[in-house]
């Protein structure tokens, strides 16, 4: 399967450079693998990936009988009204876009209305019709955990989950994605990127939350190289919301957050 996330790569580079708002960054991802601290949790070994060379495996990824937002476990719920996700548990990286080179487009910003509360962040555009083959993949909305350095270890969590909703007439389907150490090209380890670990979500016009656990989040079927067993969230890189190719789309996301055991 073709890189077709080597364009986006483009975009991290020129905010490296510039050091502004993550307005045309890249993509990002995360994973996380976690070992058990906490009630109700269950320890469970992630093994090694089966014919390939994954790094960064690891202790366990946590899993929970019930979740919650973590303690300390607040990305961002755009309250502030800027680009940089909430400062606490180790995180200050920044939101970004990034489109295909083929004629995908995307506006990001914060926004009224949030869910149950006052801002949000939205993603509006269209996304050019084609196939990821050809390097048409349409666009992301992402979100870094650290500016500086690579990696953020999101072990002790069990997930993320966030409120999303998109306007009547937009497009529903998208997938939210985490990317780590195995998928990030950045991390020096793939030889096919970019195939994250996450879920592929139908939005609806009313607020929702969603819930993507780590040991629930696959990679997509038939392509990616390695192919880990399970995402290593001790070594996230960002994570993101992408709509494919050939669609009208106009999403909101907010109270994006970490989940830990209930
Ligand atoms: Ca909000």
């Amino acid at each position: 399967m073709p890189d077709h996330f080597r364009a986006p790569r483009a975009f991290r580079l020129t905010l490296l450079t510039s050091r502004t708002f993550a307005v045309k960054s890249l993509p990002l991802l995360f994973a996380a693998i976690i070992v058990v601290a906490g009630s109700g949790c269950i320890g469970v070994s992630a093994k090694p990936a089966g014919s390939t060379a994954a790094l960064g495996s690891p202790a366990a990824i946590k899993k929970c009988r019930a979740v919650r937002p973590a303690e300390d476990g607040a990305i961002d719920d755009l309250e502030d009204g800027d680009n940089q996700i909430t400062k606490i548990g180790g995180r200050n990286g920044y939101w970004w876009s990034a489109a295909d080179p083929n004629g995908s487009k995307i506006e990001m910003q914060t926004t009224e209305p949030g869910a149950g509360s006052e801002m949000s962040m939205r993603m509006t555009g269209k996304t050019a019709a084609g196939k990821p083959e050809d390097g048409t993949w349409g666009v992301q909305l992402g979100i870094n955990f650290v500016n500086e350095g690579l990696f953020y270890d999101a072990s002790k969590y069990a997930g993320i989950a966030f409120k999303a909703k998109v306007s009547p007439e937009s497009g529903r389907q998208m997938r939210f994605k985490i990317g780590d150490i195995n998928t990030h090209k950045d991390a020096n380890v793939c030889k096919a990127c970019w195939n994250h670990f996450g879920k592929d979500i139908t939005l609806t016009p009313e607020w929702k939350e969603y819930q993507v656990t780590f040991s629930a989040a696959q990679q997509e079927p038939g392509w990616g190289d390695p192919r880990p067993s399970a995402i290593t969230p001790s070594k996230l890189i960002a994570l993101n919301w992408q709509v494919g190719p050939g669609q009208n789309y106009d999403v909101f996301i907010d109270d994006v957050t970490f989940l830990d055991c209930e």
